[in-house]
């Protein structure tokens, strides 16, 4: 099935770039968050099946392991300020599109389908026009069957590096990336949406894993150093306690956007809470030689071990530990006293429904149909009693709301759920700034926020031009409804 969008855009799968000015009339073509002349890399990047022992040594091997550019959690290092032209090509065998997470990209390289591109088929190329203007970490991963593709592996990191960083004086910089395989015994596949898991709080993966590895890894650091850790929870479904044993830690970025640097040991529990799609930087204080510090996901009942950090001597010695403040983000901030409110609820639903009024008739997108595939088969969650679509209602639904461009909003989220639903919004980085729960922390910048049961959180931002999803990163959650929409005109 075909919609009509995909017809105006003229055969998406054929490469039309996002960089060229969007063919519909009826949005403005989101801002470049670049000057035309910053430098440009082009890149290549492929998807494809392979297969990977993901058991462990001497267990069975997993087939159809899905990764990019053949490498399992492939890492990009990026300068600040470079634009990517990425020249992507689909060798899986079914549809998927590529979704920057975190950046400010153009609304039509924002991967999601069919809101901005048509899923890109078998053997289809597409090109994203990837402008990096805020240091940071970040990562891409389909938006079509994100469950079952981000389920089999295919996620990769992108860190936005910027050159003042090197000279702040960290010793190490380590990356730890929360994925759990949901796999039998003899290393099959097990289905990544279910109706128990996309009704509750997601299908949890049968073996855990960090970086892949079933064995948490064992990483050398010198002795009294400075580490730089920076971990993404990857999981469809995952939620962490973010903790390490020692007091000489704080968090110095929250989803690649810079903070004052919070001590760990400030913080509730001393834990930082980590849904699926988030980030945290944590600069780490070593110990003496031989000494380690363990890195801990505290939300399970056993603490479970992520990495443990050895501290080797390299001839450092002692200082007092003073965390490291990384230069200030630069990314466009909210006018908050002059924002206007907009209240959502996060809720369960039994099939779909859609309360907003409904696009014009004569709106590109009015009769945009979701390609079945991208999505689950149920319905379970909504949005102010609107739902993306699923099983046989694969309507788009209209937009949860028409923001204006530029102006600043004040979002409150509210989650009536008994579950965690990780609020994640497309093309922009909000500040967190209150919640009913979350009372000690101050105000952040983040493009993804938790949201607990009976929680109230409050958001704002300001609103830049396209049609940009608002959605739970759980992922089953996702593909069964827990999606909405908003343009920005
Ligand atoms: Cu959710």
């Amino acid at each position: 099935m075909i919609s009509r969008r995909a017809v105006l855009l003229g055969a998406t799968a054929a490469g039309a770039a996002g960089f060229a000015p969007s063919a519909l009339g009826h949005m403005a073509v989101s801002r470049d968050t670049l000057p035309p002349n910053a430098p440009v890399r082009h890149l290549a990047l492929s998807a494809a099946e392979m297969e990977v022992a993901l058991l462990g040594p001497d267990k069975p091997k997993t087939q159809g392991f899905c990764a990019y550019n053949g490498t399992p959690f492939l890492t990009w290092r990026v300068p600040l300020g470079t634009r990517l032209m990425v020249d992507f090509e689909n060798r899986m065998p079914t549809p998927t599109t590529v979704h920057w997470h975190g950046i400010r990209v153009p609304n039509l390289s924002d991967g999601v389908a069919p809101l901005t591109q048509e899923p890109i088929p078998a053997g289809g190329r597409f090109t994203y026009n990837v402008p990096l203007p805020d240091p940071g970490f970040y990562f891409f991963h389909p938006h079509c069957d994100e469950t079952g593709q981000v389920g089999r592996g295919l996620v990769a990191l992108l860190l936005v590096e910027d050159p003042a960083e090197a000279r702040l004086g960290f010793d190490l910089e380590h990356i730890i990336a929360v994925k759990d395989w949901r796999l039998d015994a003899d290393g099959r596949w097990m289905p990544m949406f279910t109706d128990e898991g996309a009704s509750t709080a997601g299908s949890f993966g049968t073996v855990r894993a960090t970086n892949g590895s079933v064995i948490p890894p064992r990483i050398e650091a010198p002795a009294y150093g400075d580490v730089r850790l920076r971990t993404i929870v990857a999981d469809s479904t995952r939620t962490i306690e973010f903790g390490c044993d020692t007091n000489n830690a704080a968090i110095i970025a929250v989803d690649g956007q810079a903070l004052v640097p919070l001590p760990l040991s400030k913080l509730p529990d001393e834990v930082w809470r980590m849904g699926p799609a988030m980030r945290l930087d944590v600069h780490v204080r070593m110990p003496g030689p031989g000494e380690e510090v363990k890195v801990f996901d505290y939300r399970t009942a056993e603490p479970y071990l992520l990495t443990t950090l050895v501290a080797v001597d390299k001839g450092k010695k002692k200082t007092p530990f003073k965390p490291i403040a990384l230069p200030a983000a630069k990314v466009p901030l909210p006018d908050v006293s002059r924002a206007k409110k907009r209240d959502f609820i996060v809720q369960t639903a039994a099939g779909a429904t859609a309360i907003a009024p409904p696009l014009p008739a004569d709106d590109p997108l009015a009769k945009a149909l979701i390609d079945s595939f991208c999505v689950g088969d149920k319905t379970f969650w909504a949005i102010n009693r609107t739902s993306w679509g699923a099983g046989a209602d694969l309507r788009l639904p209209p937009p949860l709301d028409i923001l204006k461009d530029g102006d600043s909003y004040r979002l409150t989220i509210t989650n009536v759920t008994k579950h965690v639903h990780p609020m994640h919004l497309h093309g922009h980085v909000f500040r967190v700034l209150s919640s009913t729960r979350k009372t000690t922390i101050p105000p952040y910048l983040a493009d993804t926020v938790m949201t607990e049961p009976n929680e109230t959180v409050e958001i704002a931002f300001r609103a830049k031009s396209g049609d940009w999803v608002f959605h739970c990163h759980i992922l089953e959650h996702m593909d069964a409804g827990l999606m909405g929409w908003f343009r920005v005109a």
